[in-house]
This record gives C-alpha cells, structure tokens and sequence, in this order.
C-alpha cells in the first residue's frame, strides 16, 4: 500500500518555525528576541485590527457598533487621545501601559449605558496605550484597537497613531486596518499608501477595509441619505487611487448602528410616541437639531428627552425610525435589526469577514513574516542568509500569499486584463470571500455537483488564458495563479467527498 502524499505544512505551521528559529538566532538581542516571541504568541491570538482615521471620523462610535455595546469614549475626554485595544476576556479590567515604569489597573465604572475610565493622573503622552479587557462576542475572533484621530491639533498624537499603524522601526502591531473617512481626501490616500508602500510587505492592500463614515449626514441627513452614501461609497471603488489602497469602500452610519444595536426601552417607547406626530409636523420639527430641542417644539416629550434622542440617533436615525415604525416596526428588536441593516454595519460585517477573518492566518503570518524580514535586514548576522531563505521560500511557495499578491495587483489601474476577466480573477482569488462558493459565484448552500462543475469551467477558462500565445509571460504566470486556486477547489471538493 503506498503511503498517503504528505501535505505540505500549513502556512501558520511554517512561519511557526521560522520565527522560533529567529527567536533562537536573535537570543543575544533581548529587544528582537521579545519582538519575536510576542509574534509566536500573537500567532494564537484574536487578529488585531485598528480603526483609523481623521479626528472625529467616528471611529470609536464604529468601534462601540462593531462590539455592540458603548466601550470606547466617544466624547472629547483625555482617553480619546490615547490607543486603546479592546480585547475579549473573562472579565472587564482596564490596563494602563505607561511608556515608562510598570502597568497599573484604572478604575471603571458603567454610566448611562457607557463604559467610563479615565487615565487616573497620568497624562496622555505618558501612555503608550490602554488594554481594555472586555467579555464580549464580538471580540472574539478580532481584537480592536482604537486610535487618536489622524492629522489631529496635536502633531505628536497624530503621530502615534501613525507610529502604530505604519511604524518605520518595526512591522506593525496591527494585522490589518479598517480606515475611516468622511470624504476622500488627498491625505487620506497618502496615510493608505503609507501601509501600502511597507518594505516588503506582501499586498498590503488586502488588510485596509475603507469606510465612507458618517454615512448620514451626507446630503443633510435627508431619508435617503443612505441611497446617496453608497452610491459615492460605489464610486470610490472603481477609482484607481482607492483601488490602490484598499479592498473596497463600504458606507455606514455609525452612530446608528451603535444606537441600534443598543437601543433602551425608554428610547422606543420615545419614538413610537414621536412618530404619533404628524408627518408634516415631524418633518418641520427635525429640519435642524436646534428646532428638534427647542423648549416647547413638542406637545408631550420634554426638551431633554428629545435632547437625547438626537445625540443618540441624529436627525436622520430620527426620521429613519419614526418612518419605519409608521411603517409597522412595532417591536424593538425588529426596529433595531432594519436600522442596523440600513446603517450599512450588516454590509461591513460581511466584508470584515470575508476579508479579515476567513485570512486570519494569511494575515497573522504576512505580519510575522515582515517582523523577522525587518530583523534580519537591521541586524545582520551570520544565519541570516539561511532564516532569510526560510522566509523567501513561504512568501513564494504558500499559495495563499501568491493570490495575495495577485489580488493586490489586479487592483492596479493598468492590469492588462479586460474587466470581465478580472473581476473572475479577484473572485476565483477569493477576493469576495475565501469559502469555495464564494469564489465561484454560487450561493453558499450550493450542491457539489455544482460547484465541481463550475470550478471546471472556471479552471479550463483560465488554462487557456496561461497557454494563451497571445498572453505575455506576467500574463501567463498571474493565470497560472488563478489554475492553481481552482486545482485547490476542486481537491478540497474530493476531499470532501472521499470525507463524507
Ligand atoms: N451623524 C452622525 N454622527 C456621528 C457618527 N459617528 C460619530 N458621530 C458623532 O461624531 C462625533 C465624533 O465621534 P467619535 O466616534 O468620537 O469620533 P472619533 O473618530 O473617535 O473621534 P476622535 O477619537 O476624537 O478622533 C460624536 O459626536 C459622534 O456622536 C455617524 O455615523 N453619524
Ligand atoms: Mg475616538
């Protein structure tokens, strides 16, 4: 009986070793030595990703929707000035790490629904960072990391945020990065290409998700502020310089998906009441928050009652959820679901999973391997040449950074490949989610006739595209890629069946 072909190691397993095999030739630098181990152990953790952008973009509202409870201070307190990682744990603890001298615990207290901790004494530019452990589903799988706005009053807070995304002394502590942004802006791309243009870094690209954000209050918060958001979010997509630097550009309203997904009671019973207002009394009233809060503006609810209500929701959650309860949403889960699906969250929690969470380990492995890369570039010594062949070899030989690559470059504005077949390409990539349905277009409970069938089709197409005497040889090797991705469908489709 022959013995089984042994499978190749997965790429975690691989850079596993490599980086214990650092570690060991590093074992006299006890800075590079720590930075190796921390990446070890960041191989069996949540992946880390950073919410970045200009001040007041609302990334700790966005934050704060993602996790669905409001963890991060989104007011102008101290704590907004300093990086804080949000991480799932047993119990809630708040951690201050001081630049100098040992970590101590904050204090934090629950008011109004929020999480409230403030840096007891120190002064923000004494802390590197916050480590705010938290019980919560939604960090699961990703551990958040809050940033100071970008381009901020302050030079040096701006800085940090920039040190910790695209630092020039080591790779970054981020694996992948959600870039908020309320209009593109030149220097918005020019902080993406920052990430974009990391010495070595494989298709940087693939871990940047940008967010039109704010969604809302593009053309004054009308009731079809949304329609307009996403069509601008659209046409971001199919411009060259966002293309460049991110996957896509999804449109979302923060600050509802937050107060959706963490609406009171009192706020239901608030709306149902204003939404007994007559229409053309309602929309009089919400034509400015000054007319929404002014003393008498309503008959039964008070000003402070409606003072909130626009804090939380803004004039266009307002107008959102007053039309769909007349509408029928007579209970608040139903109500909470149809504002978090037209917020634009549901939309961007299906990208962060296809793009971040299904290439965790792709993601994880391309920041350990960007670590040693850095290592042996800044402290040469006598095993580098074969640690750095370790590293060539995984970058060139795991296939999964192959369709990295790939899908970085079919991003480019000068592929020469004709639109339809590109947008195959970044699908058969996985480009739209890894799953093997998601790669061949077909719905995810597709049978496996059909998705053999289809991955047939797919790898005969772009056979003929690598054989092609009239594709050049870039073109030839990139369709060889997207052969060797349906081979690896249609062998984990047998494997499947020899499985079942
Ligand atoms: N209308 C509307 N307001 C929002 C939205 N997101 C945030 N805001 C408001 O914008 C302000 C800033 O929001 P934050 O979430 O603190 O923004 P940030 O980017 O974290 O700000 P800094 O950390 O200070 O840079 C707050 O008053 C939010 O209520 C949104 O989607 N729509
Ligand atoms: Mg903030």
């Amino acid at each position: 009986m022959s013995s089984p072909a042994k499978a190749a190691p997965s790429i975690s397993t691989a850079v596993r070793a490599v980086l214990r095999r650092a570690a060991e030739v590093y074992r006299d630098s006890p800075a590079t030595a720590l930075q190796l181990r921390d990446q070890l152990d960041r191989l069996d953790e949540p992946l880390r990703v950073a919410v970045a952008g200009k001040v007041k973009a609302g990334k700790s509202t966005l934050l704060n929707a993602l996790v669905g409870e409001q963890i991060a201070p989104t007011d102008a307190g101290e704590c907004t000035r300093v990086i804080t990682w949000y991480r799932d744990a047993p119990s809630p603890r708040v951690t201050l790490m001081p630049h100098r001298g040992a970590p101590r615990q904050l204090p934090l207290t629950r008011a109004d629904g929020r999480l409230e901790f403030d840096l007891g004494g120190s002064a923000p530019d004494d802390v590197d960072r916050l480590l705010v452990d938290w019980p919560s589903h939604g960090l699961r799988t990703t551990t958040l990391i809050d940033t100071p706005g970008i381009a901020s009053l302050s030079a040096h807070i701006s800085a940090r945020a920039i040190a910790l995304l695209a630092p020039e002394d080591r790779p970054s502590d981020a694996d992948a990065v959600i870039y908020l942004m309320r209009h593109l802006h030149a220097t918005d791309v020019r902080f993406l290409e920052s990430f974009y243009d990391q010495v070595g870094a494989p298709a940087a690209v693939v871990n940047t998700v940008a967010v039109l954000s704010r969604a809302d209050e593009i053309g004054a918060s009308r009731l079809d502020a949304m329609v307009s958001a996403r069509q601008i979010a659209r046409r971001y997509r199919t411009e060259p310089k966002v293309r460049r630097v991110c996957q896509t550009v999804v449109a979302v309203a923060g600050l509802l998906a937050q107060t959706a997904r963490t609406l009171r009671q009192v706020e239901f019973s608030a709306l149902c009441e204003l939404a007994q207002t007559s229409r053309s009394e309602l929309d009089a009233l919400l034509l400015s928050a000054d007319r929404f809060t002014a003393p008498q503006a309503h008959p039964t609810l008070p000003a402070q009652t409606r003072g909130a209500l626009v804090e939380r929701f803004g004039l266009f959650g307002l107008r959102l959820a007053t039309t769909l309860i007349r509408q029928g949403h007579r209970e608040p889960a139903g109500l909470t679901q149809e504002l978090v699906r037209r917020s634009g969250l549901d939309e961007l929690r299906t990208v962060l999973a296809t793009q971040f969470t299904e290439r965790r380990d792709v993601l994880k492995a391309r920041s350990a391997l960007l670590l040693v890369d850095r290592a042996l570039r800044e402290e040469p010594c006598s095993e580098a040449h074969q640690l750095a062949g370790e590293v060539e070899r995984i970058l060139a030989g795991a296939h999964e950074f192959r369709e990295l690559r790939l899908l970085a470059e079919l991003r480019a504005p000068d592929v020469a490949l004709p639109p339809d077949a590109r947008s195959d390409a970044e699908r058969l990539l996985g480009g739209h989610g890894t799953p093997t349905p998601s790669r061949l277009g077909l719905e995810p409970d597709a049978d496996r006739a059909a998705l053999r069938e289809a991955a047939i089709a797919a790898l005969a197409r772009w056979q003929r595209r690598a054989e092609s005497p009239l594709s050049d040889r870039t073109a030839s090797e990139r369709a060889r890629v997207v052969v060797r991705s349906c081979e690896g469908m249609l062998a984990r489709l047998a494997q499947d069946q020899a499985d079942s």
